[in-house]
């Protein structure tokens, strides 16, 4: 059946207003850059940001509140710094190799996580977008951090007490263009949405009765559900398939509790940018969890070849409810209680709130307008507690501790405060939905994020605009620009803009989270090496496998043992054992002429495997300045011509 029109949706968009709305989002980056930038409101810093001169040791480490997780995108891990410092602290290699960061495939520990189980290729690019920090009781509790990978069907948790990658999961049945990523509020399931439409396995499309052809089309998506366990660990629970592909998604909590939230803006089923406007409107789609899983219980569900032990479901087995959302939305986010559901048509001026409230109602009440492949389409006036005509562009949203949600806006680059309606109007006591501060950004925000801004406690004082543009904000820095991300200090009206900072490329979503939830954890060294210290530094020789093993102790300043031989054309597995204990020692094994080189942090273990196939003498070296005597932190590799060897070259250590 056929979508009848609704009042709010029609009422504005008309096709003219469509079609300039379209032309204007195009144009939109075009034109405003010849718009000069706003005023530098609120650029004089008050009282409360100054920095005292001289500087005290530790001043950053006791000021900042908050640190930052920027996601990457195609640099494939995630940058960390501090707020309000806004200074740069680290960064998270996940998806691509980084030896500065000491996270290379020549470990087989990093190599075995970016190895596509079903290909065995190491896959070494990815696009990190949706980071989602782990949360108890709908608040993030500083454990860990899940993120998505878009080009590839993988999904990564970054342990905080280390910073570092600590398991990557495969999900099965896709190609990549994995978007929205969500984590539950006890961060027991997560769901990672398939935006790009495929063409899964037969099985599949037979168990959804479509038919899909592969010049043709049209494709079908899907959502992944993945189980976290206790300890972090993520196992594929479940996929959900359907006629559409899905965008951005939230696991509701409070008032939307056990509800998975979902956007598509391509419910025309297009296989191209123009014809995935056709519509007026997309979906914001609900889904129960509790379906989802009963229909596993049930049952009703396929397996594939690839993943005999995840069951795929059919959207018609669970219960799903869409709501017509105007031209193509994107962000859909949920407030601090859990009852406002806020989404935007991207190529419109007009943010939707959604009443969950309203909507569980309407949902029993079946105050649906028709139906779209049997999905119940449920009336917008039932549901909806305000649809604002704000500005160009609406992409994301996020809420603060007082009772307002910020809208940024890609092509108008600002942000607009907007305060929501009951039970906010208490704490901010105004007429809601009207804006109440516009903030202007350099330029066109991407995401933005308030701490704790996607969840049941927002702690509120700052925005942070994660501008996809940067243009004349800094030095210039060739053709390739940074991004820019813009600190607001939104305790006062009008906010005031606090700091600028330039962050490579190409940040998507970010998380602030209060230091005092993961500085306490932070680990100063591994302790890894303790337990294998008791092993002596040793070179064995097994020639059946063709293979030398060498187990090197490292300490400033010496490796030992300090040097080795090898016949040309062995493996070597060097096993590496930082004996150090100090805060920020950290070592490196770096081996001339080869294309290897490793990080070695406090206390770490880490394997290194090579193929000795240059003959010669090659040192290995320390990569970072250890100490006084760090370019003496050497030794040699000396890989003896194959028809040179003879067993009595052999190392053997002094016992
Ligand atoms: S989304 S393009 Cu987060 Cu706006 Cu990825
Ligand atoms: Cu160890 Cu330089
Ligand atoms: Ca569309």
């Amino acid at each position: 059946m056929a979508l009848k029109s609704s009042p709010l949706v029609q009422g504005v968009l008309t096709p003219k207003v469509v079609g300039a709305l379209l032309v204007g989002l195009l144009l939109g980056t075009l034109v405003f850059g010849v718009v000069l930038p706003s005023s530098a409101r609120g650029a004089a810093s008050s009282g409360a940001y100054q920095r005292p001169y001289p500087l005290p040791h530790q001043y950053w480490a006791r000021t900042d509140e908050f640190y930052v997780f920027a996601s990457g995108g195609q640099q494939g891990g995630l940058y960390v710094y501090g707020v309000p410092s806004m200074k740069y602290l680290s960064e998270i290699p996940i998806f691509n190799p980084d030896q500065a960061w000491g996270w290379t495939p020549e470990e087989p520990k990093v190599r075995k996580m970016l190895t596509n189980p079903w290909t065995e290729e190491v896959v070494t690019r990815g696009d990190t977008h949706h980071p989602s920090l782990s949360r108890t009781n709908g608040v993030y509790d500083g454990r860990w951090l899940f993120i998505n990978d878009k080009l590839h069907p993988r999904i990564a948790r970054v342990d905080l007490d280390t910073f570092r990658t600590g398991q990557i999961l495969w999900l099965p049945n896709g190609n990549g263009g994995d978007h929205g990523l969500s984590v539950s509020p006890n961060s027991d399931l997560l769901v990672q949405n398939f935006e790009h439409e495929q063409v899964p396995d037969p099985a599949i499309t037979q168990h959804l009765g479509l038919t899909v052809d592969l010049l043709k089309g049209p494709y079908v998506g899907a959502f992944s559900g993945v189980n976290i366990a206790s300890d972090g660990a993520m196992s594929n629970a479940w996929q959900v398939w359907g006629p559409w592909g899905f965008d951005m998604v939230r696991i509701g909590w409070g008032k939307s509790d056990g509800w998975i939230v979902s956007t598509s803006y391509n419910t025309e089923r297009a296989l191209s940018a123009v014809p995935m406007f056709a519509r007026d409107h997309d979906y914001a789609f609900f889904w129960n969890i509790a379906s989802i899983r009963k229909a596993v219980a049930d049952g009703k569900y396929v397996t594939t070849k690839q993943a005999p032990d995840v069951p795929v479901v059919s959207w018609k087995d669970v219960e799903v409810y869409v709501t017509p959302i105007p031209l193509n939305p994107h962000g859909i986010d949920i407030s601090p209680t859990g009852k406002y559901v806020m989404t935007s048509g991207k190529a419109t001026t007009l943010v939707v709130a959604i009443d969950f409230e309203k909507t569980l109602e309407a949902i029993q009440n079946k105050r649906f307008i028709g139906d779209d492949f049997g999905i119940p389409i449920l009336d917008p006036d039932a549901v909806r507690a305000a649809t604002m005509d704000l500005g160009m562009g609406p992409t994301h949203i996020e809420f603060d501790n007082q009772g307002y949600a910020y809208v940024g806006f890609f092509v108008d680059s600002d942000i607009k405060k907007v305060p929501l309606g009951e039970p906010y109007t208490r704490l901010h006591n105004k007429e809601p939905w009207k804006v109440v501060d516009v903030l202007p950004a350099h330029f066109s925000v991407g995401h933005l994020l308030v701490p704790g801004g996607d969840t049941a406690q927002p702690y509120g004082k700052y925005v942070i605009s994660m501008n996809k543009l940067t243009k004349d904000t800094f030095l210039p820095h060739g053709p390739l620009e940074s991004e820019n991300h813009e600190l607001y200090n939104i305790e006062q009206v009008p906010a005031q803009l606090i700091d600028q900072m330039p962050l490579g490329p190409e940040t998507h979503y970010s998380q602030a989270i209060p230091a005092s939830l993961v500085a306490p954890r932070v680990k100063t060294t591994y302790t890894e090496a303790r337990a294998v210290a008791a092993e002596k530094p040793r070179v064995e020789y097994d020639y059946a496998a063709r293979e030398v093993r060498v187990h090197m102790t490292v300490v400033r300043s010496f490796f030992t043992p300090d040097a080795f031989t090898v016949p040309e054309g062995w493996k070597v597995k060097t096993r590496l054992v930082s004996q150090e204990t100090a805060m920020d020692i950290s070592h490196g094994f770096a081996l001339d002429g080869y294309n290897l080189s490793v990080s070695l942090d406090p206390g770490e273990v880490k394997d290194v495997e090579w193929v000795a196939d240059k003959p010669g003498v090659h040192w290995f070296y320390c990569i970072w300045f250890c100490s006084e005597l760090h370019m003496e932190m050497r030794g040699r590799a000396i890989v003896v011509p194959q028809a040179d060897w003879t067993p009595d070259k052999e190392t053997h250590l002094a016992s």
